[in-house]
């Protein structure tokens, strides 16, 4: 930079330039796009740069032509359509020599004093037809230092105009607003009047008062270019008092230093609220999930109370089977049946129609129903987490997330939708009959294993069967041996007593066997039920998770950014 720093500007413009480096971190961290990564490195590298003032404005408000006054002398082509169509920077040099620097920059060099100290940068105009013109001015304007907003006295402060003096504002640059062409006007009220209104219109939009200046370019280099009598009517005595004077050294130096540090405290504010619109939205998700794991946790307990309930009618079955064994038993051993009672096999028949009777098939439509039951409920149960997850994504669909860098939004509804098609996958692709089954044969298994007894093709039925038939055998057997071993008045009963107990504890082991395994299966299952769907979510619970967690981060960053930055703004508006 042209004028020598002090110590303390130094220092300042050290601190600055490391606030602009962790910035470009943050931001690059962010997934921040191309563009303002681009914007913000410029801006860095602009600090070594001479101070640049930038003439912006609508086309044909005279912005080459005022830049050509200033100068002295028509090095730049004006026109009454849209004449400029590139950014043109001028610089000092020894001698007069143009060079394009990049397709829409073009330098050139001159030997005017004053471009020592500033540089001066015509830009294409904004509102023409060539919208080109004005995509290219755009870009440009973040790396001014100073920005010289010509408009027109024929239609001073247009709509477009404001417009972009309001995206002139947010990139946190200084304006100063220049009214071209008085000379058209006939009296000094009408000028006064176009200030005045220019004035009102100013300080609404950027909330303070920016300097006007009122001039006539033609006059002013015309008054240059041998005619004085032009100079007075020009209004550039004063203009070009500020540019020589309020615009010194130090001023200049804060206007230089100000500038990375607007651009990148817009970029903080961007960013910010970005990454604050992400974070709501993972709350949204949050609380989706949150939801997702109430349904689940009620799920369970709906479950578990009515397979208590249906556990209970099993049990019943065996309560009525031992009832109907001590009606047997109270019919059977009597005295009067005593030939009966010598009979084994008619004994263990009777024991076989009257008391077993149609337990085991009971049992067997029993727990057929509630496997039933557990396979509807599992896909009911799918089919409510698929129809929350599509009714969420439905609602977020018109949710604007800042589409700006980064792959969040695409990530976070790309894994909603998979999520969402693989449960719906899971729907349709369910089939109950295989699934019930499935659990049928295991849970056979499971009673079997229990009983010690052969699972294979036989049905629970069997296994039932063959459980309750032991019971009739060994009681029978007891009842058989003793009653013809020792026939007595006194015996019968005693056996009768004995063979009724035997019988309670037999059914007893027997609804304990059948309810521990049916209880231990329906568990896995509905555990495998439950960790099938949470494994389902699960990369959706993870990303909401990880993003949350990063973005916090950037958040505290962005907030630690921003105070940083009102304290170096602060030293800078001190300097001296
Ligand atoms: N009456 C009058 N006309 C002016 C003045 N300054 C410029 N003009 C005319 O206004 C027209 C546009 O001037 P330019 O300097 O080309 O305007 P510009 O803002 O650079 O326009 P673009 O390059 O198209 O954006 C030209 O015909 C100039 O002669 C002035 O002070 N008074
Ligand atoms: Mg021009």
């Amino acid at each position: 930079m042209k004028p020598i720093l002090t110590h303390e500007q130094e220092a300042l413009l050290k601190q600055e330039r490391q606030w602009l480096i962790d910035l470009q971190v943050v931001l690059a961290k962010l997934g921040a796009t191309a563009e303002d990564q681009t914007t913000l490195s410029r801006s860095i590298q602009q600090l070594d740069e001479l101070f640049l003032l930038v003439v912006v404005g609508e086309f044909n408000a005279g912005k080459s032509a005022f830049i050509n006054a200033i100068l002295g002398q028509p090095l730049l082509k004006e026109g009454v359509t849209p004449t400029t169509s590139q950014v043109n920077i001028l610089k000092f040099g020894e001698t007069s020599q143009r060079q394009i620097q990049e397709a829409h920059l073009h330098l050139l060099q001159e030997p005017i004093e004053l471009l020592r100290r500033i540089h001066i940068v015509d830009t294409p105009g904004t509102n023409a037809v060539i919208r080109e013109h004005e995509a290219i001015t755009e870009e440009f304007v973040p790396r001014s230092d100073l920005v010289l907003f010509i408009t027109s006295a024929d239609r001073p402060f247009t709509e477009s105009e404001r417009t972009f003096l309001s995206q002139i504002k947010a990139w946190g640059k200084k304006v100063v607003l220049v009214i071209n062409k008085i000379d058209i006007f006939e009296t000094e009220a009408e000028v006064s009047q176009v200030v005045e209104f220019v004035r009102e219109n100013a300080t609404v939009l950027l909330g303070t008062t920016p300097e006007i200046f009122s001039i006539s370019a033609r006059r002013a280099l015309r008054a240059k270019q041998g005619q004085p009598e032009q100079w007075s009517g020009s209004g550039f005595e004063s203009l070009e008092g500020y540019i020589h004077d309020t615009l010194d050294d130090t001023s200049r130096v804060r206007l230089k230093f100000l500038n990375p540090l607007g651009v990148g405290d817009r970029l903080v504010g961007k960013y910010a609220e970005i990454t604050g619109n992400r974070l709501a939205l993972l709350a949204e998700d949050s609380e989706t999930l949150a939801n997702l794991a109430r349904q689940l946790d009620l799920y369970r307990d709906d479950m578990e109370r009515d397979f208590k309930f249906r556990m209970s009618d099993i049990e019943n079955l065996l309560y009525d089977m031992e009832k109907r064994g001590n009606v047997y038993f109270d019919e059977m051993m009597r005295m009067g049946r005593i030939f009966d009672l010598i009979n084994k096999e008619r004994i263990q028949r009777g024991f076989q129609t009257q008391v077993v009777a149609d337990l085991p098939r009971s049992i067997e439509t029993k727990v057929n129903e509630l496997i039933d039951w557990l396979v509807n409920a599992d896909l009911k149960q799918w089919h409510g987490v698929m129809d929350y997850l599509s009714q969420r994504k439905q609602e977020y669909e018109d949710l604007i997330v800042g589409d700006v860098g980064g792959n969040f939004r695409y990530d976070r509804e790309h894994l909603i939708d998979s999520v969402g098609k693989s449960t719906q996958r899971v729907v349709e692709t369910y089939d109950a009959a295989k699934e019930a089954e499935k659990i049928a044969a295991r849970a056979q298994m499971a009673v079997a294993e229990t009983a010690a007894a052969e699972a294979g093709a036989i049905g629970l039925g069997a296994i039932i069967t063959a459980l309750a038939t032991t019971v009739a055998l060994d009681i029978t057997g007891i009842l058989a041996a003793s009653v013809i071993a020792a026939l007595g008045f006194f015996v019968i009963p005693a056996r009768r007593r004995a063979a009724k107990k035997e019988m309670g504890e037999r059914v007893t082991a027997l609804r304990t066997q059948l309810s521990t395994s049916l209880k231990a299966q329906f568990d896995k299952e509905l555990n495998g039920s439950l960790q099938r769907i949470n494994e389902a979510t699960a990369p959706y619970t993870r990303f909401v998770r990880a993003e949350q967690d990063k973005l916090q981060q950037t958040q505290t960053e962005l907030t630690e950014a921003k105070k940083i930055q009102g304290r170096i703004r602060a030293e800078i508006e001190e300097m001296v």
